[in-house]
């Protein structure tokens, strides 16, 4: 309905309160804020709200009495109204809290769920143990580029282009000169270049090749190690990484030593492990032969050590390498390779 201020004076203070009473029926209906801001905005919106539009007729009223009198008429229903649309808003909110209360509430008598603790992964914790053998005899963990040149991961380890041993290692090239390293041997190079002789240090760290299957990803992790000094013969390397075995394994961990071939030692050997699960009487894991490889090693070739900034004539030294994935399945028991890189807390929770 539509009052119409300043034509019939007279009946403007009745229709202003009919429209202040409708108002104060809207506002009890308005369901939510929203309906009630839409109410606000209909009776007491600036210029054309409902209520608001009696004010505009006031000048136009020449009896001063009739004029204070609807002004006062208006300015009471307003607050009125305005008053009312405060009440419900407070209203409104406190059945929406009291609604949100029972649908969002928390059960505090529900036991909780057990908590699944994860821990480091078996690859770190290899690496960490190797690192703390190796320290007890003198030796430093280093590191080096995973982007390597072409010359430092083949050329000065005696792999020079065309080499079939290249062949082998499924290379991931980055450009022409440039490739992601395949064994952690460039920094051994690096080390030599750097430190000279004497020096002792293992290299933990990523090494990629491309190839993927159940014993195979395309990346890794590798230790090598590095001794120069004077006089150090293949008795040395035996000693050491026979040290290393029975520290990382078992004390009585037996092993065996054969002739092997690598570009960089001469001579070359390979570790091999009384199998871990059938201690030697054969079984799958170890292919029913009753050994396991578990490294490579040498005497570190002349022309590497020449390539390496030290002189053989004075120095010899010996080299090894290993996959830490490997040694950390053969320690822990870990059946398959895959596990390591899944993330499932389950495998990765701690052994209680
Ligand atoms: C192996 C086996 C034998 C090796 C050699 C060198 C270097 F750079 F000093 F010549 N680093 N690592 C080496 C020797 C690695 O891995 C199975």
């Amino acid at each position: 309905m539509t009052a119409e201020p300043g034509r019939d004076t007279g009946a403007d203070g009745q229709d202003a309160h009919r429209v202040a009473a409708e108002a104060l029926d809207a506002v009890r209906a308005a369901a939510d804020a929203a309906q009630l801001e839409a109410v606000r905005a209909l009776y007491l919106g600036r210029g054309d709200g409902r209520l608001t539009v009696f004010r505009r007729g006031l000048g136009k009223l020449a009896d001063a009495d009739a004029r204070r009198a609807l002004g006062q008429t208006v300015n009471t229903l307003t607050e009125r109204v305005s008053d009312a649309i405060d009440e419900r808003r407070a209203e409104l909110e406190v059945a929406a809290r009291a609604q949100q209360d029972a649908t969002e509430a928390l059960d505090l008598t529900w036991p909780p769920r057990p908590l699944r603790r994860g821990r480091l992964n078996p690859v770190t914790l290899a690496a960490r143990e190797i690192r703390r053998i190796f320290g007890q005899i003198g030796y430093i963990a280093v590191a080096g580029p995973e982007v390597e040149y072409d010359r430092y991961n083949f050329t000065l380890v005696n792999q020079p282009p065309g080499h079939p041993a290249r062949d082998a290692h499924d290379t991931f090239y980055v450009d022409d000169s440039r490739l992601l390293r395949t064994h952690t041997s460039p920094v051994q190079i690096r080390s030599m270049l750097v430190r000279g002789a004497p020096q002792r240090v293992i290299v933990p760290g990523k090494a990629y090749r491309r190839d993927y299957d159940a014993s195979h990803l395309p990346m890794f992790h590798q230790v090598e190690g590095l001794c120069i000094d004077e006089g150090i013969a293949v008795s040395d390397l035996k000693g050491t990484l026979e040290f290393f075995v029975r520290s990382f394994f078992a004390a009585d961990a037996r092993v065996r030593w054969r002739p092997h071939n690598f570009p960089f030692t001469e001579p070359s050997l390979e570790l091999e492990l009384a199998c871990v699960s059938c201690d030697g009487s054969g079984c799958t894991l170890c292919k029913h032969s009753g050994w396991l490889e578990l490294l490579g090693c040498g005497m570190v070739h002349p022309a590497v050590l020449r390539n390496g900034g030290i002189d053989p004539e004075r120095y010899s030294g010996f080299a090894f390498g290993m996959g830490i994935e490997r040694a950390a399945m053969l320690a822990y028991d870990i059946s398959d390779m895959r596990l390591l890189y899944e993330n499932d807390v389950r495998f990765l929770r701690p052994v209680s």
